[in-house]
Parts: C-alpha cells; sequence; structure tokens
C-alpha cells in the first residue's frame, strides 16, 4: 500500500533550473569559462559546492577555498534576485492540481531538495502548505546521487522507501531515489531519466491515482 509521495523541488515543482543556469553561466563567464547548456543538466540535483566544482574543472580551473566561498556566495546572490521575483505563477504547469488530489487522498508529502533556498522558493511560489516535511539542502550532509535527502524524508515522514515514490527531474535524484529503495517517476525527457520507474514529460493533466496504479502499489 502507497504511504507517501517524496518531491524534489526544482524542476519537478518549480523552474527554476533555468534560473540556476543563468546564475552559474554568469559566474563561470566572470572565471573566463564557458559551458553549455547540455553540460548544465550535470548541475541538475547537485549541490551548490559540487557545482561549482564541476564547471571548474571543464574549465580546467583550480581555486583555494577561500576563492571557492566567495564564488558560491556570488553566484547565490544572482541566483536570489530571480528567486525574489518569483510568485505562484511559477509553479509548474500542473502542479498545484496535483499536490491538491494528492492531499485529497490522504498521502503524506515530502519534500527532498538540495536546495538551500527550498524554503524561500516554496513560500514565494505558495506550496509550503502542501508539505507535511521539508528536506533541503541545510538538513544534508550528502549530495545525490547518495539517498540521504529521500531517506530523511522517509523518516521524518514515518513511512518505508518501499512504499514510497520519489519525483525527481535529475540524473543524481533517479539514482539517489533507487539507492534508497524507493520507487521513482522522472519528470523530463527519457534520454537524461532512462533508469526511473516511469517517465512523465511533466505533471501537468496527471493523476497521482493513475501513477499509483502504474507502479503495482
Ligand atoms: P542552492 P533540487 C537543486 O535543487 C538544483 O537542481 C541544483 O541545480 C542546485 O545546485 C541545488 O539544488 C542547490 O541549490 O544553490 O539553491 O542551494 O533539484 O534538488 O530541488
Ligand atoms: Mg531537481
Amino acid at each position: 500500500m502507497i504511504q507517501a509521495f517524496i518531491f524534489d523541488l526544482d524542476g519537478v515543482l518549480v523552474d527554476t533550473a533555468k534560473y540556476h543556469f543563468r546564475a552559474w553561466h554568469r559566474l563561470a563567464k566572470s572565471i573566463d569559462i564557458h559551458f553549455t547548456e547540455e553540460e548544465n543538466e550535470q548541475l541538475k540535483g547537485v549541490s551548490r559546492k559540487e557545482s561549482l566544482e564541476k564547471i571548474m574543472q571543464w574549465g580546467g580551473v583550480s581555486l583555494p577555498e577561500k576563492e571557492k566561498e566567495k564564488l558560491m556566495a556570488l553566484k547565490n546572490a544572482w541566483y536570489l534576485e530571480f528567486v525574489n521575483e518569483m510568485d505562484a505563477s511559477e509553479t509548474l504547469p500542473g502542479v498545484r492540481l496535483f499536490l491538491e488530489e494528492c492531499r485529497a487522498m490522504q498521502l503524506k508529502i515530502a519534500l527532498g531538495s538540495a536546495s538551500k533556498n527550498a524554503v524561500q522558493i516554496l513560500q514565494r511560489t505558495e506550496l509550503s502548505s502542501f508539505f507535511d516535511v521539508v528536506i533541503d539542502g541545510t538538513k544534508t550532509s550528502k549530495s545525490k546521487p547518495h539517498p540521504q535527502v529521500f531517506l530523511m524524508g522517509a523518516e521524518a515522514l514515518d513511512v518505508q522507501p518501499a512504499k514510497s515514490v520519489v519525483f525527481e527531474d535529475s540524473i543524481a535524484g533517479i539514482e539517489a531515489a533507487q539507492r534508497g529503495g524507493f520507487k521513482s517517476v522522472g519528470i523530463g525527457k527519457a534520454q537524461n531519466l532512462g533508469k526511473a520507474d516511469l517517465i512523465l514529460e511533466s505533471l501537468q493533466r496527471k493523476k497521482a491515482s493513475e501513477i499509483i496504479n502504474h507502479l503495482n502499489f
């Protein structure tokens, strides 16, 4: 019997990926590194620090810790300029209805995000009230593909991973769900999410009850 849904934030509920990309792109340019939207796929679901380290690796650059801290702060300041302009209209299509259906079905709901800005984004998009539990980058020490964020979510909800579904848009996130023993729904393009138990382009016009049936609960 299904007990819970655990949602990733960026790329599943809201489209902050475009803001991360713009802020990282600007930051990378400032240290003379250029990367493509394709390479950016690898930054999805990955922590701020690991994202910077990947970009530096692409550019063949190495910097002392102190300098990295400065660059991360700068990127986050640029990212927050976008976040501070967000409102409920930036929730991805179908998300609010989908969450309302989950609530009506009395499913337990958690957020499992790598972002340290998750609480602020949920507030700005008026999604906070849907979540029983929020596990984000301020609470975890291990990044996806490690399953820590989802395992902490299941524990806080008091549910078993095998009876829970993780919704994720990133390669690292789907791997984390599987390593944690969760069923997984990939949101986005199949080429990036091949290993998920079910792949949906988005949550628009999707029914929680149909997903549950499809996953054989
Ligand atoms: P922040 P998610 C992730 O969010 C993003 O996908 C990833 O691109 C970002 O680097 C990470 O959060 C950390 O975000 O800089 O806001 O702490 O997809 O796990 O919800
Ligand atoms: Mg994501």
